[in-house]
């Protein structure tokens, strides 16, 4: 258990402080400057949205995509960085306002299939075979505007296509109960897990588990994680944290709850996480009162608290752990993690 960890975040991490409710309150920071913030942050790889990596692709040609793609992987090697992901971007489109693959009206989602396999292309340009589906439009708002069972069935479908058109592309979903709709038809690990077996090549789909999707969903990320483990298919997470059921805030990792964010730590750990090249991603957003000259401080520090929880999950006590989960005295465990946690 003496792993070390890669890192990696995406651009959109860095980001304007735009809400529902106010606009940008940050300037823009060009593609070219952040990707030379990764490295002074501690971060090795980047994670995309197909549209991160070449903006307005809904209006270039094969050909000019792919030659965007590769100055973006000539950059990236500039920068001695990873693309760990690719994820396409199928919310934003005046199309899928609807939904993209479950969308109820056929070109929507004929355009949502093509899209994917533009994500595919501009992965393999990128260099990485791993693409994220956040399934953010796929949901509903009211019960009676989509058929449940019809919509699963496209979302298979929609990553068998994937699945077919690369023989070597994996699969993460990345699972959340809501938000933007008021419903989203994958929205557990669970869930993610079960499509996989739907889908042409099981072994080739996974999960991506954000920290605040579970705690939305009610559930603990640590054993989501365990839960995805356990079959195999923790392709990659999303750090963050979140208080409470409110809007998705993408906290800085272990800002809210530490014990939460030291058994996230603990359970990758314990199962060597990183072993086959999986990265700890974070998914995170600056404060909106955050500053222009301080606002990548969210990415550094969780990155350090990632670490020092790190440091604290490896320094307890195993043998006295494993006696008192042998003598079932749990308030006594209970106490030695809190007192870990405070250093004391
Ligand atoms: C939104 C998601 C999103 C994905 C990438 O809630 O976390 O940022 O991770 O598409
Ligand atoms: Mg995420």
């Amino acid at each position: 258990m003496a792993g070390t960890y890669r890192f990696s975040f995406g651009p959109w991490n860095i980001h304007e402080g735009a809400d529902p409710f106010g606009p940008d309150v940050r300037d823009s920071v060009p593609f070219n400057q952040k990707l030379r913030e990764y490295k002074k942050l501690g971060f090795d790889g980047v994670q995309f949205h197909d549209d991160d990596a070449v903006p307005n692709l809904n209006d270039l040609t094969a050909d000019e995509i792919a030659n965007e793609a590769k100055a973006v992987k000539a950059k990236l090697d500039d920068h001695g960085l990873t693309a760990e992901f690719v994820a396409p971007r199928l919310w934003e489109d005046p199309r899928t306002i609807d939904g993209a693959y479950t969308s109820n009206d056929a070109d929507v989602r004929q355009y949502a299939r093509d899209r994917s396999r533009q994500a595919v292309d501009i992965a393999n340009a990128l260099g990485t075979d791993l693409i994220v589906l956040w399934l953010a439009r796929e949901g509903t708002y009211i019960r009676e505007a989509k058929d449940s069972k019809v919509a699963v069935d496209r979302i298979v479908e929609a990553m068998n296509d994937m699945l077919d058109y690369d023989n070597n592309i994996r699969i993460a979903v990345e699972p959340k109960p809501n938000e933007p709709m008021d419903h989203a038809y994958i929205p557990t690990t669970g869930h993610a897990i079960a499509l996989a077996a739907r889908t042409r090549s099981p072994e080739r789909v996974g999960v991506n588990i954000e920290s605040a999707h579970a705690i939305l969903a009610g559930l603990d990320p640590s054993d989501e994680m365990g839960f995805a483990l356990s079959f195999d298919k923790l392709f990659t997470v999303h750090l963050n944290d979140q208080n409470g059921l409110k809007f998705d805030q993408d906290k800085t990792f272990a800002a809210v709850d530490l014990r939460r964010a030291l058994n996230q730590v603990r359970i990758l750990d314990a199962y060597d996480y990183g072993k086959n090249g999986e990265w700890v991603g974070l998914d995170i957003k600056a404060m909106r009162t955050q500053k222009d000259e301080v606002a990548t401080k969210h990415l550094r520090n969780s990155r350090d608290l990632f670490l020092k929880l790190l440091d604290i999950s490896r320094g307890l006590d195993t043998q006295a752990v494993d006696e008192l989960i042998a003598q079932r005295d749990y308030e006594e465990l209970e106490l030695m993690i809190v007192k870990a946690l405070l250093g004391a």
